[in-house]
């Protein structure tokens, strides 16, 4: 299928076992080195990858170690017929960090955060990318009283400055989330994540990345999420996927819920050339009912519909959709969408 100029990428953790918090896996966990094949093969021309997807003993490594093991796995992603899109630290998994990590109280948790968060930088660098991740999951509280929400403020900006500092060839993409796994996150939309950026000291190297459940979750349209950052010019990755509605973060395949919701969002960034300045990344996790052998489903449904959807912007007649804007006919460029979307 035609991928007009765009690259798309996923994560190891997109293809999974199947567990959620009421149950075990219900699929066998798969190697890095088993799903780095299926990247290629199921059409898509990068991956994302969090520290420790990319080395998963990377707290018990000296540092020439870690350099050694992010140098032979960038040999193996290049063999893959791969590129990387970015690394994330992966500040919620550790013991020290279930109260927050560069927003702990404890300041000795605060530096652990930092110091793990530098060696994704080490990372990075040997894998021949500029752009680290923060998902910031567990920036933010279970009760509001048992933090100052001002101060963590100015902890996650030093936080990124040190960052910036560490390695001046790095960029930063902050991915906002309003809740899960905390009730109430610090960074909740993408107004959130720019705003941080402007405050740090070299906002140029601080952008976005927008996932479309995320904005929902926040009670926001996905399209205007990422028109808001294009407009800024500090949309540099998105996470596409699915939501249906204010529940759980459900990471359903891309367009699966809501086409519409899905169409606005390939025509932001079709019409933005957002080709430009980052990948299509998804971030979809397959049902729990799907087996193992069919567990990679999800991915080729996400990017098929995404590439029909551009078929589906580019097709749609421009002098008719202008004609309806000038004549403030919404009911005519309601019906040019929904014509669009269903088969025309
Ligand atoms: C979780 C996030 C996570 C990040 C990567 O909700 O979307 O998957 O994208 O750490
Ligand atoms: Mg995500």
């Amino acid at each position: 299928m035609e991928k007009y100029s765009y690259r798309f990428s996923f994560g190891p953790w997109n293809i999974h076992e199947g567990a959620d918090p009421f149950g075990p896996p219900v699929r066998p966990s798969r190697s890095l080195d088993e799903k780095l094949p299926l990247v290629r093969q199921l059409g898509f021309d990068a991956i994302q990858l969090h520290d420790d997807d990319a080395i998963p003993n990377l707290d018990d490594l000296s540092s020439q170690q870690l350099v050694q093991a992010a140098r032979d796995l960038r040999r193996q992603i290049e063999d893959a017929g791969l590129t990387t899109e970015w690394i994330a630290p992966r500040l919620w998994e550790d013991a020290r960090t279930i109260d927050g990590a560069f927003t702990a109280n404890d300041p000795a948790v605060r530096a652990y955060a930092s110091d793990r968060a530098r060696k994704s930088i080490d990372i990075a660098r040997e894998m021949d990318t500029d752009l680290i991740l923060l998902w910031l999951a567990r920036e933010g509280t279970y009760i509001r009283e048992s933090k100052d929400g001002a101060w963590a403020t100015e902890r996650l900006i030093e936080a990124v400055n040190e960052l910036l500092a560490y390695d001046p060839g790095i960029r930063i993409l902050i991915e906002p989330k309003p809740n899960e796994p905390m009730d109430l996150a610090y960074i909740p939309t993408i107004g959130h994540g720019v705003a941080l950026g402007m405050f740090t000291s070299d906002p140029a190297r601080v952008g976005v990345l927008m996932e479309s459940a995320h904005a929902v979750l926040a009670g926001l349209d996905p399209s205007d999420e990422m028109a808001f950052a294009l407009g800024l010019r500090k949309l540099w990755g998105v996470h596409l996927n699915d939501q249906n509605g204010l529940k759980f973060d459900q990471d359903r395949s891309f367009g699966s819920v809501d086409l519409r919701r899905a169409f606005n969002q390939v025509r932001v960034l079709d019409e933005h050339e957002y080709w430009n300045v980052g990948m299509v990344g998804f971030d979809v996790k397959t049902m729990r009912t799907q087996k193992a052998e069919r567990a990679t489903a999800h991915l080729r449904n996400s990017l098929d519909v995404f590439l029909r959807l551009v078929g589906v912007v580019r097709s749609m007649d421009r002098q008719a959709v202008s004609a309806a804007i000038d004549g403030r006919d919404y009911e005519e460029l309601d019906h040019l969408v929904m014509n669009a979307l269903l088969g025309g």
